[in-house]
């Protein structure tokens, strides 16, 4: 007779690891994690202690709540200059299924997203080589004027940082000798035609050979960088990606979060955050273009304030990382699996993990899914984004780029998982509507 200790399957994720033991007691203290830590979650077999711990985290900062907004994507142009291998978005101006949207279909999707009652539009395109830099001023200041005309604070979020540094080429402000000028510049301009906030593409993998091998011409990490460190500057906030499940080595996305983590210490002390020379130097290669130093400033400690609006903070830090997992089909790279589940799990929870400094962790629903995201908010994520409605950058599954969601969806998604569901803007702020007026609520 069998028993069924005898039939027990051996458990392939292995369980309850003792080398997680001193990672869990940094979390526990707040004291940052190394690299070396960053490489013990990675190779562990206990993927779900992993989440747990990224989940202390979480719950610490936002207990009980998670936030979804309510907002558009608009992607104004797929025609890009560039060929990144990881790409299937981009068109060349001549080929079949290339657009640019004019000025009146995007006040058109402006009057749209006004009566949906979203709150944030978030707009991205490919690099155009023949726009003018006033297409995008007057853009933002049509969307701005719609916006006041109509009584809607609606939040513009828009432009990655490649896309920053094109515009000050195109502008004839871009000289390599002081990039810095050129980059100041062109934000100065969007900011005053009602640039809200940056979003975070374009950073894919701060890593030199990756960069050559799977996106070359776009710019680097240095470049990215100075992007964001700028828009601080200027007190606008913005967020942060990273692309893996390509041809980068798990051991470079943790030198990426690293970068992303030193950046944000500085965004926080200039906004007069105090912290600890307790950051390590890491022996490894990085990035030639690295030159990021501050001290460590551990947002995730018991206690600590996180930079809120609300808190009366200023703009110019960072607020969410958002793991992106890489989509092969269509792509130049489609002959890659691209991430498993578990490997989404995993990146999102060290991500939450390393990126102590970070108020937010993004599941970003329309690359993650629905389900996977429900999950992610049990392995640190706080996030899922919004009710998207248009999006052409990645389609799971061969969707069309309609690929929306209801409200109902996204509150029934977080409830489902344990939280209360809290809408936010781009700031996350909390906001407070009345469901039923704007047609949001279950009759
Ligand atoms: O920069 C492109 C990535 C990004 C693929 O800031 C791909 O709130 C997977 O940045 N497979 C754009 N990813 C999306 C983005 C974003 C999304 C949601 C919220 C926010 C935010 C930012 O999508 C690009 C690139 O890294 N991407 N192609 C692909 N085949």
């Amino acid at each position: 007779m069998t028993t069924l200790a005898n039939t027990a399957p051996t458990p392939s994720l292995g369980l309850q690891d003792p080398n997680l033991d001193a990672i869990r007691q940094k979390v526990l203290t707040g004291e940052r994690l190394t690299l070396e830590d960053g490489n013990t979650l990675y190779t562990t077999k206990d993927i779900w202690t992993v989440c747990e711990l990224a989940n202390l985290i979480r719950d610490r900062l936002h207990p009980g709540i998670a936030y979804y907004n309510i907002n558009r994507h608009l992607n104004y142009s797929n025609i890009c200059a560039l060929s990144c291998k990881f790409c299937e978005f981009f068109r060349k101006k001549d080929q079949d299924g290339a657009y640019t949207h004019d000025l009146e279909s995007i006040k058109a999707e402006t009057l749209a997203a006004i009566d949906s009652g979203a709150t944030e539009i978030h707009i991205v395109g490919g690099l155009h080589p023949y726009l003018p830099f006033d297409y995008y001023t007057d853009m933002l200041r049509t969307i701005r004027s719609i916006a006041d005309s109509a009584g809607s604070n609606l939040h513009i979020k828009a432009f990655t940082a490649v896309e920053i540094v094109h515009f000050a080429k195109i502008a004839k402000r871009y000289k390599s000798t002081d990039r810095k000028a050129g980059i100041r510049w062109v934000l100065e301009q969007l900011k005053d035609a009602g640039l809200g906030s940056l979003p975070g593409g374009g950073a894919e993998v701060f890593d030199d050979r990756v960069h050559d091998e799977a996106f070359k011409g776009k710019i680097r990490s240095d470049a990215w960088l100075d992007v964001h460190t700028i828009a601080h500057e200027l007190g606008l906030n913005s967020n942060c990606t990273i692309l893996y499940g390509h041809i980068e080595q798990r051991a470079e996305r943790l030198i990426h979060m690293d970068m992303l983590r030193r950046a944000q210490d500085q965004a926080l002390f200039r906004l007069g955050y105090s912290g600890d020379d307790n950051w390590q130097q890491y022996s490894g290669t990085y990035p030639a273009t690295a030159d990021i130093d501050a001290p460590a400033i551990t947002l995730t400690r018991p206690g600590a304030t996180l930079p809120t609006p609300s808190n009366n903070t200023q703009g110019g830090y960072f607020q969410t990382i958002i793991p992106l997992p890489f989509f092969p089909d269509g792509s130049e790279l489609e002959h890659l699996y691209g991430p498993s589940g578990l490997e989404n799990l995993r990146t999102l929870a060290i991500a939450r993990l390393m990126l102590d400094n970070f108020p937010h962790a993004k599941s970003f629903w329309i690359m993650q899914t629905l389900p996977m995201s429900q999950l992610m908010l049990k392995a640190g994520a706080d996030d899922i984004d919004g009710t998207v409605v248009w999006y052409d950058i990645t389609k799971v599954g061969g969707q069309s780029t309609h690929q929306e969601t209801t409200t109902l969806d996204l509150q029934r998604a977080i409830r489902e998982a344990g939280y209360e569901p809290v809408e936010r803007d781009t700031l996350y702020r909390r906001i407070k509507r009345d469901e039923k007026e704007w047609h949001l609520a279950e009759d």
